[in-house]
């Protein structure tokens, strides 16, 4: 077993059945990490190895700092949300991070001290954040959120047909065991017509990206644990306002309006959500949220089992009013009193930080901690003292929140304050609307699958049903088994399709051009055409790619597994054992930069809306030609990661090696690799006197749309072999 191979399969080892006491595999070698150990404490050495073994004895660490870690006992729930939860959390960042190898950390990590005492949610996030930020490991991954935690995922229930089919082997009464099939709409009914959406709001990908994006992208990191990174507050801003627009293009294929904002906070939260998942054997349960709750002042004291929180209702409302006074006087003042203006190039980014608030925030305690405590009031709104000893709803955990109506509901708040200082900025000028020199004649997308039978082949018609995907649940079910048990889900899939571009470069030279390629349906959900200040809303970003355009007629082509919002579906524990590492361990190579990152991203099968049954959903297709020279970031950025990367770094390499999905997440220690406003050109309102999309592009030669249709298949369409 190579070094690199070791720390993978040390990684993977941590990681299973982490609210178990850990088991190192027979193979598997964790040392006492010299660092933190006065050598005189070990045990016998094992052959050939110069320290001692971990087991026994099973010693106190000596890191004074644990203290604050264990603050969440183990067996909680955890919330990165919670400001004293996530204190806990960056702790044992810090410590893993300030391990001098990532063998020392990994160690470290196995120790009983930490691995057996440390909150299990805390341990996981902590160790995955460190994995991230330390450079010297960039090449290891960690296996998928949902084959850890289960338990977030998937409900009871299939923990007890677990435990079944364990012991139907275990019996022999089976040779081969039959997985789980995981009902795509387990929590709720279709009598309730919010639930239509429970596929798009339970889908391990969505779900899965959400965690790494708030992992990425943390709150609570001081500057000694992670530099803020390229554009946070803006990438704040731009992902949860895609993650709407793609939600309303769902819904409005589902036949329900456009999600409605949540302001009015003493109002009743009409929609409910019920989550059924359990953890710790069943033993700790997500509190579910009945129909008519309204928020309430949160005083949770100190227990023993729960940390405490405080905050009035009116304290989210006094930091709404102060974050509307920053928007419309144009700047924020920083608790040293120095004044920040908005700006059309800072100002995005300065007030995400405000809002989320990260510790970036212009001043705190001024501005406060709005969309945080949004979350904790919204989950803990059915004990808001904890006088029934109930635990936080699913709204608390950056894992869960999505399941839940009210976080799209709370998350359209949240846009709306963007969208105010959005429309202060003057709408963008004719000139950075329109590229010299360059047309874009014409988009199509084809459908690479042959036709169905019965079908014919049809340009510009995109085809959606379910698949069947397998996942793993033994390494993170809460009792041991050697027996490897399956479950099967049904998630949206799309046949792979291609766009074809046709483009005229009139000038004497090769142009490098960025194509912005976004979707956005055409009607509402009545079957009324949307105005152009209300699509723009729900224009979702597809891809954003450089191709180099010759004098004359071309034709640029891009595949729409390619995109630079995507990520494929993500490995199971078992294909990460078994892989061979696809990347040196030691720092250095561009490919370095493209490895453990690839949690974050959009999943892949939900890259377009579902539409609707034959003839299908009509939705514009829009594709814009700016120049690369003007908008790339600097040299760096232009080769082996950012959005030239995905034009150099195609079909299975990317698929082994899991590119950036740079457009939602970012590059790991590197500029955002556009220097437009994310969600260019749709960021902005456009000027009065347009009020459609036609008038929107009738100057520029460089942008051309198409309409095309969606259409849903309400069967499991195969498209990845299981
Ligand atoms: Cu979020």
């Amino acid at each position: 077993m190579s070094d690199l191979q070791l720390r993978q399969r040390q990684i993977l080892n941590l990681f299973e059945r982490v609210a178990q006491p850990f088991s190192p595999k027979p193979d598997i070698v964790f040392e006492l990490p010299e660092f933190v150990f006065p050598s005189s404490v070990g045990a016998v050495p094992p052959t050939g190895s110069t320290r001692p073994s971990l087991s026994p004895p099973a010693d106190v660490l000596n890191i004074p700092e644990l203290e604050l870690v264990k603050t969440v006992p183990r067996g909680r729930l955890f919330s990165s949300f919670h400001p004293a939860h996530r204190e806990a959390a960056y702790a044992l960042v810090r410590i893993f991070k300030n391990a001098p190898t990532v063998a020392d950390m990994l160690n470290l990590a196995a120790h009983p001290d930490i691995r057996d005492q440390v909150n299990e949610h805390i341990f996981v996030f902590a160790l995955s954040a460190a994995l991230i930020q330390r450079q010297d490991s960039r090449s290891l991954r960690t296996p998928p959120i949902w084959e850890i935690f289960p338990g977030k995922f998937f409900e009871t229930r299939v923990r007890s047909e677990a435990q079944t089919t364990v012991q139907q082997q275990l019996n022999k009464q089976f040779s081969v065991t039959k997985p789980i099939i995981i009902d795509k709409n387990f929590a709720a009914t279709d009598r309730v017509v919010e639930n239509k959406l429970s596929y798009f709001r339970e889908d391990l990908g969505i779900n899965s990206h959400h965690w790494h994006w708030h992992l990425i992208f943390p709150v609570e990191a001081t500057a000694d644990i992670v530099n803020p990174p390229d554009r946070r507050g803006e990438l704040f801003y731009y992902m949860h306002q895609q993650i709407l627009a793609r939600y309303d293009a769902e819904r409005i294929a589902n036949g329900l309006a456009r999600v409605t904002s949540y302001h009015d906070w003493d109002q009743p939260i009409l929609e409910a959500y019920f989550p059924k998942l359990t953890t710790a054997n069943g033993a700790i349960h997500w509190a579910s949220r009945p129909s008519g709750l309204v928020l309430k002042d949160i005083n949770i004291p100190d227990e023993e089992v729960e940390l405490g929180i405080e905050f009035h209702i009116d304290d989210l409302q006094l930091w709404r009013t102060r974050i509307l006074h920053a928007i419309h006087k144009g700047s924020v003042v920083k608790g040293n009193g120095q004044v920040v203006h908005l700006d059309d190039k800072t100002g995005t980014n300065t007030l995400g930080e405000l809002i989320e608030a990260s510790q970036w925030s212009a001043d705190k305690l001024f501005y406060g901690d709005l969309h945080n405590f949004g979350h904790i009031a919204m989950c803990y709104i059915h004990d808001p003292d904890r006088s029934h000893s109930e635990n936080m709803g699913v709204m608390g955990d950056s894992v869960t929140a999505m399941r839940d109506p009210i976080f799209y509901r709370w998350h359209k708040f949240i846009d709306s304050l963007f969208q105010q200082f959005k429309a202060t900025l003057s709408p963008y000028s004719a000139q950075q609307l329109t590229l010299e020199g360059i047309t874009v004649n014409s988009v199509e997308v084809h459908r690479n699958q042959p036709p169905t039978p019965g079908s014919t082949r049809q340009k510009n018609l995109i085809i959606t049903g379910w698949q069947e995907s397998i996942v793993e649940l033994d390494r993170g079910l809460d009792f041991s088994s050697s027996t490897p048990v399956q479950a099967r889900v049904t998630h949206l899939q799309h046949e792979d399709f291609s766009y074809r571009i046709q483009v005229t470069n009139s000038t004497k030279t090769s142009q490098d051009i960025v194509f912005r390629i976004f979707l956005a349906p055409i009607k509402d959900h009545s079957g009324r055409p949307f105005s152009f200040r209300e699509q723009r809303l729900l224009m979702i970003e597809l891809d954003k790619f450089v191709a180099r355009v010759t004098p004359g007629a071309n034709l640029v082509k891009r595949k729409s597994d390619e995109s630079s919002v995507t990520i494929p579906f993500e490995r199971t524990f078992r294909d990460l054992e078994t892989a061979a590492p696809a990347v040196p361990l030691a720092p250095g190579g561009n490919n370095v930069k493209r490895t453990n990152f690839c949690g974050c991203g959009w999943p892949d099968h939900f890259l377009v809306p579902r539409g609707v049954p034959n003839p299908g959903m009509p939705f514009t297709l829009f594709v814009m030609a700016t120049s690369w020279k003007e908008d790339r970031v600097n040299d760096e950025t232009t080769t082996a990661t950012g959005t030239h990367s995905h034009c150099t770094h195609t079909g299975d390499d990317t698929k082994k090696l899991c590119r950036n999905a740079a457009s939602y997440c970012g590059i790991l220690d590197d500029k955002y690799p556009d220097k437009r406003p994310m969600g260019f050109p749709f960021d902005r309102p456009p000027d009065k006197s347009i009020t459609t999309l036609a008038k929107f592009v009738e100057k520029s030669p460089n942008i051309t749309t198409a309409e095309i249709r969606i259409q849903f298949e309400d069967r499991v369409i195969r498209r990845f072999p299981q």
